[in-house]
């Protein structure tokens, strides 16, 4: 008996389903595979003939303005007859006066026209004198760009921790008046001194 003379005609229609089935399923696959690798690679090639403009460097515009003055400076602080030096009793413990001081006042201290400078010291902490009490320095103008100290005779050589200075005429008598600020745990008030008359 030859069963392949008698084939099942289910068989058969199973069989041709099957290569309908799996050719479809290739075709798919390649069209996909095809739609990938367009995708992927086809907007990364470069034509030989592409060529790439570099940028225009962006400039700035010429300005009419003049260049600004060669300008220097030289320390004349000495040589002008000034050796102040401010003291702020620093010692280590970084206290909060030591950044607030000190205190400058430039105005004419015996009116004769030219101004005249006060510089206010501060002082050393208690129990921490690092030198000489500091004090406050005034300088005479002699309009000549020298300056002379005359802390003592004008009654200034006191020392106090000086945070700052304000000047005006108190009084109203034409001389001006400095009111130094001193720290509080170093002068119990504010001191007020005028100029000689
Ligand atoms: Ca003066
Ligand atoms: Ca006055």
């Amino acid at each position: 008996m030859n069963m392949n003379r008698n084939p099942d005609p289910g068989a058969n229609v199973i069989r041709r389903a099957f290569y309908r089935s799996l050719a479809v399923i290739v075709t798919l696959a390649l069209v996909v595979a095809a739609v990938v690798w367009t995708q992927r690679y086809s907007g990364q090639r470069v034509t030989p003939s592409a060529s790439v403009t570099p940028a225009t460097p962006v400039t700035q515009e010429s300005s009419s303005e003049p260049a600004p003055p060669d300008v220097t400076f030289t320390d004349i602080t000495r040589s002008a007859g000034i050796d102040f030096v401010h003291r702020s009793g620093a010692y280590g413990e970084k206290l909060m006066p030591e950044a607030i001081g000190s205190g400058v006042a430039l105005f004419d201290y015996d009116n004769d026209g030219d101004p005249d400078l006060l510089l206010i010291n501060s002082d050393w902490f208690s129990g921490h004198a690092q030198g000489p009490a500091p004090l406050p320095a005034l300088y005479r103008n002699d309009g000549k760009g020298h300056f002379t100290d005359v802390t003592r005779e004008a009654g200034l050589a006191f020392h106090c921790y000086g945070m700052g200075v304000a000047i005006g005429d108190y009084d109203n008598d034409g001389w001006t008046c400095i009111s130094p600020h001193w720290a509080p745990t170093t002068c119990s008030t504010m001191t007020m001194a005028t100029s000689p008359r």
